[in-house]
């Protein structure tokens, strides 16, 4: 399976720990999204990453769609079945990745916009859903269980992704989320390799 990713992409990390969790070899493509390159769009015709090829030529994207086929394909390694413990998991992965469109958002607008173009009550909006999102994500820190899930692989992305984007924010605003991190990083040495760093 050939995946288009970038290492600091929170959604990318996701997906590649989900992988390598599941035991999944993958081809791996670093893209730059801004130069919208063929490749990518013909495999994500909204040239996103991170966008998997399946090895008899599917595409298949967005990341909570790739970890989907890769915990149908390794008999539900990532979420487990039971309602409850489902839903308490797939709702967590939703929050993490609403925090990331909304801060990514606010990445966006200073990386695409001209200075005079940008709007900071828009800015200031997306801001505040990714900190509701953050503080959500703090109050449900207990909920994650001992076995590992996407619901990890989502948290450990963004909160790396934010040490790139971010820095200091996590550690000071959320420090009980940056101390999960370290101690994931600490406990998964495999794994945390496909944490994005600064
Ligand atoms: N919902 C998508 C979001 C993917 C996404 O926004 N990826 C960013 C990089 S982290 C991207 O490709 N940005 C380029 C663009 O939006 O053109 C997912 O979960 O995969």
């Amino acid at each position: 399976m050939r995946l288009y990713y970038s290492p600091a992409s929170p959604f990318a990390a996701k997906v590649r720990m989900a992988a390598s969790h599941c035991g999944f070899e993958l081809d791996e493509v670093t893209v730059d999204t801004s130069a919208e390159p063929t490749d990518l769009l013909a495999a994500n015709p909204l040239g996103k990453i991170p966008s998997l090829v399946t090895d008899d030529g599917c595409p298949v994207f967005d990341s909570s769609v790739i970890c989907d086929l890769f915990d149908r394909m390794s008999g539900n390694q990532l979420v487990p079945q039971t309602l409850d413990a489902w839903r308490a998991v797939k709702t967590f992965e939703a929050t993490v990745d609403g925090v990331i469109d909304a801060l990514l958002l606010t990445v966006y607008e200073v990386r695409y916009r001209p200075e005079e173009k940008r709007y900071d009550g828009w800015v200031d909006k997306q801001t505040r859903k990714g900190e509701r999102g953050l503080m959500v994500l703090d109050q449900r820190l207990d909920e994650l269980t001992p076995e590992l899930t996407t619901a990890h692989f989502a948290l450990a992305g963004l909160l790396g992704w934010m040490n790139i984007r971010f820095p200091g924010k996590a550690a000071g605003e959320f420090p009980r989320l940056a101390a999960w991190l370290d101690g994931f990083i600490a406990s998964n040495p495999t794994l945390a390799a496909y944490v994005p760093r600064p």
